[in-house]
This record gives C-alpha cells, sequence and structure tokens, in this order.
C-alpha cells in the first residue's frame, strides 16, 4: 500500500488534539494545518469544502474529507487497522454508542466545569455553573466506574479506539477530583499516559 497523504486540519489547542492522539497511535505521517477558528480563511473555499460547519478538526485522506473529530477516529481505524482496532461489528457499534455517549452526556459538563474552575479568568467565573456542571459529572462518571469494574479498558483487556475517543473527550476530567471514582482516575491516567496522549498534550504547548 503507497503511503497515504493525510492532512490534519485545526490548531492542537483544540478539538484536534483527539485526532493527533489518534495519528500517534496509528504511526501514520500527517501534514498539520494549525488553522485557528478565528481565521476568516476557515469560512472560504478550500476549507468550507471539506467542512460546511467551517469548524475544526477536518482530516483529509487521499483527497476524502472527514469532520467531527471523533468520526475522524472511527474513519481511521477502519480505514487503517492497527492493535487498537475494533474488529466485530458489535465492537463497531460500542465505538458508535461510546463515541455518542460521551459527546452528550460528558462534553458540554466537562467543559463548563473547566471554565468555571479554571479555564476563564478568575473573575469570570461562575462557582455555580462549576457546581451545576459537576453535579451533572456524577452520573456518567458512575456509569464509567461501573464499566470498568474488573477491565483496564473499556471493552477488556487492551486499549482501543473506544478508549481513547472517551479518554480525550475527557481531557478536563484529568484535573477533575475523581477520589469517588477510583477506576475512572486509573483508567483516564493510563490512557493519557500513552505516547499518543503525550504527543496531544506537547502539540498544544503543555510541557509533559
Ligand atoms: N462536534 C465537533 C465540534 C467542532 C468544534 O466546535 N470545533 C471548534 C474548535 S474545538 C470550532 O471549530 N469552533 C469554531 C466555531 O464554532 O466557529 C467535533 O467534535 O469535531
Amino acid at each position: 500500500m503507497s503511503t497515504p497523504n493525510i492532512k490534519l486540519i485545526g490548531t492542537p489547542a483544540s478539538r484536534v488534539m483527539r485526532n493527533i492522539w489518534m495519528l500517534t497511535e496509528l504511526k501514520l505521517p500527517f501534514e498539520a494545518d494549525p488553522i485557528v477558528t478565528t481565521d476568516p480563511a476557515l469560512k472560504q473555499p478550500p476549507y468550507t469544502d471539506w467542512n460546511p460547519n467551517a469548524k475544526i478538526p477536518i482530516c483529509v485522506v487521499d483527497g476524502f474529507a472527514v469532520y467531527e473529530s471523533l468520526a475522524i477516529n472511527l474513519y481511521l481505524d477502519m480505514k487503517f487497522p492497527s492493535q487498537i482496532s475494533l474488529n466485530s461489528i458489535e465492537e463497531k457499534a460500542q465505538g458508535i454508542q461510546w463515541a455518542m455517549w460521551v459527546l452528550t452526556e460528558v462534553e458540554m459538563h466537562s467543559f463548563n466545569w473547566y471554565l468555571n474552575t479554571n479555564g476563564k479568568p478568575e473573575a469570570e467565573r461562575d462557582a455555580n455553573v462549576a457546581t451545576t456542571s459537576w453535579g451533572k459529572m456524577q452520573k456518567p462518571l458512575g456509569v464509567l466506574e461501573k464499566t470498568l469494574i474488573g477491565r483496564a479498558y473499556i471493552l477488556g483487556g487492551n486499549f482501543t479506539v473506544v478508549d481513547l475517543n472517551t479518554a480525550s473527550v475527557m481531557y478536563r476530567a484529568l484535573a477533575m477530583p475523581l477520589e469517588n471514582f477510583p477506576g475512572v482516575r486509573r483508567w483516564l491516567d493510563r490512557c493519557w499516559a500513552r505516547e499518543g496522549g503525550i504527543a496531544a498534550r506537547r502539540a498544544r504547548g503543555e510541557s509533559i
């Protein structure tokens, strides 16, 4: 197979980090276009041809464009089978299930918690939003804690793209007080300690 031509569009200080992690796991070289969301070019072709939402990330593989960060990772998983792949139809269904779960049940509460505890300048933080968001995190954290009983990773003993997608969306949970969710704490730290997780954090300027 010839080397694929992969372009990953968007600054690493964004959801693009989820795809940097995936491409690092797959050991696939890619051309980075670190465009930022405020760049007016994002609202023009060729970007809007690739993603009419004018958002990042976008991944273009041999001319085929995909957007939506977790859809990109599930596509890359199907296109480039690897050690972390989902193989059976049932595993692929779980890949879709967990991607939808983390985006609908976790992402917004996790981000709002981060913004109002650390992310925004202190004067702009709202303690009520932080408390409400932390409250909303309890149910999904409990679900994940239960899922991880007796297993190192979400589907069992091996790290898969399901863990990558779920843990990458839970980036801000790294800073959460997870004492009541020890299984989630261990799993999250184990996932983010991987080469791809470290590469994604370094790409956004973290010195880890
Ligand atoms: N659900 C999409 C969200 C994409 C998204 O909102 N990306 C942000 C950057 S992380 C963006 O491009 N924002 C620009 C805007 O909203 O105009 C995904 O996971 O890829």
